[in-house]
């Protein structure tokens, strides 16, 4: 009888606990395309949007395309944080789906082009998981 209501409590320890971590991980869908910008030097392509926020555990499901008719046929689809170094080609949307690591440290992530060094690169956004709790 002790027993039960020992491991009663510890059940009721672990859900606070649980509750009071709650992190607020996801399925996201991102698209992201090629497109062309104005740069100081002239004009380069630009991974759209430029900037994706995510959170720690997160699960992302990348659909990049390529469908501009000017310049390189294909662009490289490059996320080294991730390990992530693929090839788009021109209209052949790629998928790629990643986990965030629950243990990425926040912060900004390039998600860049391995073949051509002026393709400006969009920001990965990685955010804290835990849900902050207001303080009054
Ligand atoms: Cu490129």
């Amino acid at each position: 009888m002790k027993e039960a209501m020992m491991s009663y409590r510890l059940t009721a320890l672990l859900l606070i606990v649980g509750i009071v971590f709650q992190v607020s991980a996801a399925q996201q869908e991102i698209s992201l395309k090629t497109e062309m910008v104005k740069t100081k030097e002239g004009e380069a392509v630009h991974w759209m949007p430029g900037q994706i926020k995510v959170k720690q555990g997160d699960h992302l499901k990348f659909t990049v395309h390529h469908d501009l008719d000017a310049g390189f046929d294909f662009h490289g689809f490059f996320i080294p944080s991730l390990k992530i170094a693929k090839q788009v080609s021109r209209h052949k949307p790629l998928v790629v789906e990643v986990t965030i690591p629950k243990d990425m440290k926040p912060g900004e992530y390039d998600i860049g082009c391995q073949f051509h060094p002026k393709h400006v690169p969009a920001k990965l956004q990685v955010e804290s998981a835990l849900t902050e709790t207001p303080k009054h």
